[in-house]
């Protein structure tokens, strides 16, 4: 049956936490009800329209049938222009340090409050059918239902922007989209005008080196960091302002895959991610993050050497630490993801007292832009109606009707000032917890401009190169390599290795080898092109890096890895015949680490252990593939070697996860079997992540085992034995 509101006043007492049962707004339970019409008429027959006799026609008179398809012409509404693919999930945030020396939010005083949370991760150039495994910047938008109204931190899992102000964003986003004469390609920056416009503008070189780096593909939403981007206010309850960064940081710390496991998942598995997320939520895994600020008093503004409004910045974590305030930790799936996941609206613009802006001109353009996308995505002005959007704080205030209005407002009063409703809604003091903006000085000539001091491109892009390990940096020339290699015009490849050559010639001269092109020493025009028309060319060119770059640790995901296969997932290959022992070896191996075993057989059904013991099978090698897992094992048995030496599918499951520098264990003649495989190179040369013993060995194999898949990745298989690419 249908949960019927309470209408009239938006105001619910009752609603406590974001639960969508909590919200107002009907739900349906979906067990026992009778079928009924849109209005409420039961319905008796939903599989045959009503015609003229049994052989048609059909009768315009069928009011059930024209209600059922018009309704289903009228199911989709415009996907998100950027951000369309997402997923998402509920979740609190549970403060542990008080901020009242920062900020007068109430949701940031008490330690230990909890605020109800929505999360939505996204990729940005997709559409919403795309894969979750393109190379992309993720969203990481946080919508915080705090008793003073709701807060949105809509940012990224990356600290850094493409562009630094707005005015460029439809640029970066046409450039980066299909490219509109054939549509071609989907979710993918790897062609022309995407290098076109990136190499005209070199404000974007940091955020590059992010894309291109291994953040762009995550092992999981779950392993991934989340930042502001933007550098915010923070303001406490004397008015004073202090500038902050927003930080999340996994606490299964940061992993990624590589990108041939990319392209091969975007196959096996389009909804990796997403499936990934939800999985980890049904079973308990609850996702979770250490959320933290950078704070830098007002007074330091202009202590750095680079512009605390540039979004293209960071300010590395040597320089101001991230100070750890609390937890956000998902736990909810939705309950439908049209009605949650799509109809969530996020806007920067959403703030509480105590929080609140810079002049950042990317942050500055955004407060337009998210509004103005509801009113087109959500139809209207009442969009905040939609229970996923609702604060749990009492709304009142003299905004009507509207398209699909959901409140009815009683009384004969919306304007304000009034007398006939004693003066209600009245506004409320800022001791009483009235949002006030932070009076901050400004005396300025009206201008387009950007300043000088946004003017540094190379500086950082450079120490985010130089922060990575000598793997990390090997894959971000590969990177480069294959989505420069996609471009058809020399002309933009040429221009690109140029700027890449004023990040680092080592860097520029790899990528432009494997083009077969060699990297010009300069160029025709300006570098950048981003200056208005009467502005002296001269300005605002970017300088070529030439000096020692800061290094800075935690830019890099390997260097600051957190060893541990907590819901790692396990492939346990096996074969009818195989070795119980082995299998309950691995089996309690991986569990104890916190990891999950997943048997994976040549059939669906059963597989029967040398004993005859029926063992379920959770894959059968045509379902899924070894990029789909963490690590890979082989169980001993009769039949291991001319079973799975015979299957093409088994042999490549294992060297497709030796070639992605995956744990592999074996036991007895899954020994045998894999030394018929190129992983037989591996052990032979000694890799510490090939893990074997012989038959009755299992439970030293399988510490062994746990030891190497802990350390997620083995990349010095990478560098040693497999030729770069
Ligand atoms: Fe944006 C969506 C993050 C710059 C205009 N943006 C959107 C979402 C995220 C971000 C995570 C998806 C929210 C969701 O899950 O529904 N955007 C960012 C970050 C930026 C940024 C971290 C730079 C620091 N965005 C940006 C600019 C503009 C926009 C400069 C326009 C001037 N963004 C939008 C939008 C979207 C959006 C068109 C599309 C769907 C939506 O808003 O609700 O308004």
């Amino acid at each position: 049956m249908a949960k019927r509101s309470s209408r009239g006043d938006s105001s619910s007492k009752s609603r406590k936490s974001a639960k969508i049962e909590d919200l107002e707004g009907d739900v349906e339970v979906g067990t026992g009800e009778r079928l009924t019409s849109n209005q409420g008429v039961p319905i008796n027959d939903d599989h045959n329209s009503l015609k003229a006799g049994d052989r048609g026609p059909t009768l315009l008179e069928d009011f059930l049938l024209r209600e059922k398809i018009t309704h289903f012409d009228h199911e989709r509404i415009p996907e998100r222009v950027v951000h369309a693919r997402g997923s998402g999930a509920h979740g609190y945030f549970e403060l542990s340090e008080s901020l009242s020396d920062y900020s007068r939010a109430a949701f940031l005083q008490e330690p230990g409050k909890r605020t109800p949370v929505f999360v939505r991760f996204s990729t940005v150039a997709g559409s919403r059918g795309s894969s979750d495994l393109a190379r992309d910047v993720r969203g990481f938008a946080i919508k915080f239902y705090t008793e003073e109204g709701n807060f949105d931190l809509v940012g990224n899992n990356m600290p850094v922007f493409f562009i630094q102000d707005a005015m460029k964003f439809p640029d970066l986003i046409h450039a980066v989209k299909p490219e509109p004469h054939n549509e071609i390609p989907q979710a993918a920056s790897a062609h022309d005008t995407f290098w076109d416009f990136i190499s005209l503008t070199p404000e974007s070189a940091h955020m590059i080196m992010w894309v291109m780096s291994d953040r762009a593909i995550p092992r999981s939403l779950r392993m991934m960091e989340g930042f502001g981007v933007h550098t915010f206010r923070l303001v406490n309850a004397d008015g004073k302002s202090h500038f902050v960064k927003w930080h999340l940081k996994p606490a299964l710390g940061l992993k990624s895959v590589l990108w041939d496991e990319a392209l091969r998942i975007s196959g096996a598995d389009p909804d990796f991610h997403r499936r990934d997320l939800w999985e980890a939520i049904e079973t308990g895994n609850f996702p979770e993050w250490e959320v933290g600020i950078q704070i830098v008093p007002e007074e330091d503004e202009r202590k750095f050497d680079f512009d605390l409004l540039d979004p293209t910045k960071i300010i590395p974590e040597e320089l101001v630490p991230v100070t750890p305030i609390g937890k956000l930790v998902l736990d909810r799936n939705p309950d439908n993801f049209f009605a949650e996941v799509e109809q969530v609206a996020f806007h920067i613009g959403h703030v509480v007292p105590g929080i609140d802006f810079t002049n950042d001109p990317l942050l500055q353009g955004r407060l337009f832009s998210y509004t103005d996308t509801q009113l087109i995505r959500l139809g209207g002005p009442n969009f905040h109606e939609i229970p996923i959007n609702r604060p749990i704080a009492p709304l009142h205030n003299n905004q009507r009707d509207g398209v699909m209005r959901q409140m009815i407002n009683r009384g004969r009063t919306a304007y304000d000032p009034n007398t006939l409703a004693d003066g209600a809604p009245r506004q409320a003091t800022a001791a009483e917890g009235g949002f006030t903006s932070y009076p901050e000085r400004i005396a300025a000539a009206k201008v387009r401009a950007r300043s000088p001091s946004f003017t540094d491109h190379f500086t950082q892009a450079a120490m985010f190169f130089h922060s990575q390990s000598e793997i990390e940096q090997r894959h971000i020339v590969n990177a480069l390599r294959f989505e420069l290699g996609k471009c058809e015009s020399e002309a933009v490849r040429t221009r690109m290795v140029y700027v890449l050559s004023q990040i680092d010639d080592g860097l520029a001269n790899d990528v432009a080898t494997g083009l077969g092109l060699k990297v010009p020493k300069k160029i025709d025009g300006p570098l950048n092109a981003n200056v208005g028309a009467d502005t002296d060319p001269r300005r605002l060119q970017p300088k070529k890096f030439t000096g020692t770059p800061h290094d800075s640790p935690p830019l890099s995901i390997v260097r600051s890895a957190k060893p541990g296969m907590e819901t790692a997932k396990v492939a346990i290959l096996v074969a009818d015949g195989f070795e119980a022992a082995d299998v309950q070896a691995l089996r309690q191996a991986i569990e104890s680490a916190g990891g999950m075993a997943k048997i994976v057989a040549p059939h669906g059904g059963t597989v029967a252990s040398a004993e005859g013991d029926a063992l379920p099978v959770d894959f059968s090698l045509p379902t899924v593939a070894s990029v789909l897992f963490d690590a890979v094992c082989v169980a001993g048995g009769e039949n291991t070697v001319a079973v799975l030496g015979a299957d093409n599918r088994a042999v490549e499951f294992v060297e497709e996860a030796f070639k992605h520098c995956k744990a592999i264990a074996a036991v007895g003649t899954g020994v045998e079997f894999l030394n018929g495989t190129r992983v037989q190179k591996g052990i032979e040369g000694g890799d510490p992540a090939v893990v074997t013993g012989s038959e009755g060995a299992a439970k030293k194999v399988a510490k062994g085992f746990v030891e190497q898949a802990s350390q997620h990745r083995n990349w010095d298989r990478e560098l040693q034995t497999l030729p770069n690419g």
